[in-house]
C-alpha cells in the first residue's frame, strides 16, 4: 500500500491512505540504517499485513524535495508569515526563506499578518520590496479574518509550510484557515518580546485538499553551499534582467556595466531587497573563505 507520513514519533510514523484511514508503523530496519529516515511529507510503500502493531514501512518514494530542520519532504509552497506590528518584520529573514524556496523548488507566498494593528504604509513598503518578485503576496489578520480565504485559496490542494519568525501568528493563521485544528498559540513574552516555542513536533495535517505544516522556527541554509557568484540567479527580479549586464560572470555588485544596478537606481528594483542581496553575498563569500581555512 502507498501513504503519507504525518509525523513521526520515537521511531513510530502515523501515515495516512488514500482513503483516509491512518496507521502507525516502524520504518523496515535497512531504512532505519541509512540516513533515509522517513520523515513527515514522506510518501512510502507500506505493508499492514503484520497485524495488531506490525505495519511497516517497506520504501519511501522519491522526494521532491526535503528540509532537514524542520524535518519535512515534498513540500508544494512556503508561507512565509511577517507581523506588521510586533515582532518587527525581519527582512533578512524573509529573504533568507525566499532563497530556501527557489533552492528547493518551492513556491513561496509572502503572508504580511496582524493588518489589524498595521499602519498602512508598513504593508506598501514591504508589498514594493517584493513586486518585481512575482511571488504571491497577501495581507492579512489570523485574528480579524481578513485575507483569510486567500490564504486558505493557497493551500487548495498543495503541501505547505508555514514559516517565519516567532509570535508573527503561523499558529494563528493555520488555525484561522484550518477549521478544528486548534494549534497552540503562544503569547508574546513580556520579558524578550518574543514568542514562547509552543511548536515542537513536525506534523502534517490535512487541510484543503492538501497538507499543512506548522513550525516554530526554521534553520537557514545550513547543510547548502551557494557559490556567492550564483545567489542573484536565485533572485527572480536579477534573474529577469541580469543576462545584460557587460559581464557574463556580473554579480551586480560594483562591476562596470552592470544592467542591474541603474534598476535599483532608478527605483524599478528594491534599494532594500538589493541591499541584503549585497549582505547575503557578503555572507557566502565569508563563508567560503573560512572554508578554505
Ligand atoms: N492583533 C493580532 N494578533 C495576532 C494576529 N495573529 C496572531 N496574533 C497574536 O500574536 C501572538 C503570537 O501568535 P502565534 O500564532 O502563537 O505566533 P507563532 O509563534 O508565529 O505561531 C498571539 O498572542 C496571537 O494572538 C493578528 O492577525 N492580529
Ligand atoms: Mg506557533
Ligand atoms: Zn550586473
Amino acid at each position: 500500500m502507498e501513504g503519507l507520513i504525518l509525523k513521526g514519533v520515537g521511531g513510530f510514523y502515523t501515515v495516512l491512505d488514500e482513503r483516509g484511514n491512518t496507521y502507525v508503523c516502524r520504518a523496515r530496519g535497512k531504512l532505519r540504517l541509512d540516513d533515509t529516515a522517513p520523515v513527515a511529507g514522506d510518501r512510502v510503500r507500506f505493508d499492514r499485513t503484520g497485524g495488531e502493531d506490525g505495519s511497516v514501512i517497506l520504501s519511501i518514494l522519491p522526494r521532491r524535495n526535503l528540509l532537514t530542520r524542520p524535518a519535512v519532504a515534498n513540500l508544494d509552497k512556503l508561507i512565509v508569515v511577517v507581523a506588521l506590528s510586533t515582532p518587527k518584520p525581519d527582512l533578512l529573514l524573509v529573504d533568507k526563506l525566499l532563497l530556501q524556496c527557489e533552492l528547493k523548488g518551492i513556491l513561496p507566498v509572502i503572508v504580511l499578518n496582524k493588518s489589524d494593528e498595521a499602519e498602512a504604509s508598513l504593508a506598501c513598503d514591504i508589498r514594493a520590496q517584493y513586486a518585481a518578485t512575482g511571488y504571491a503576496l497577501i495581507t492579512a489578520s489570523a485574528t480579524g479574518g481578513d485575507g483569510v480565504p486567500d490564504v486558505r485559496a493557497q493551500i487548495d490542494g498543495n503541501t505547505c509550510c508555514f514559516a517565519g519568525q516567532s509570535a508573527v501568528g503561523k499558529s494563528s493563521l493555520l488555525n484561522a484557515v484550518v477549521p478544528d485544528l486548534a494549534l497552540e498559540v503562544g503569547a508574546l513574552s513580556r520579558k524578550t518580546g518574543r514568542g514562547r516555542h509552543t511548536t515542537r513536533l513536525t506534523q502534517l495535517f490535512p487541510a484543503c485538499g492538501g497538507a499543512v505544516v506548522d513550525t516554530p522556527g526554521f534553520s537557514l541554509l545550513e547543510a547548502e553551499t551557494i557559490e556567492p557568484a550564483a545567489l542573484w540567479l536565485h533572485y527572480p527580479e536579477m534573474r529577469e534582467h541580469g543576462g545584460c549586464c557587460r559581464y557574463p560572470e556580473c554579480m551586480h555588485l560594483t562591476e562596470p556595466g552592470c544592467a542591474v544596478k541603474p534598476l535599483v537606481a532608478e527605483g524599478s528594483l528594491s534599494v532594500g531587497r538589493y541591499e541584503r542581496y549585497k549582505i547575503l553575498a557578503q555572507e557566502l563569500t565569508e563563508k567560503r573563505k573560512h572554508k578554505y581555512d
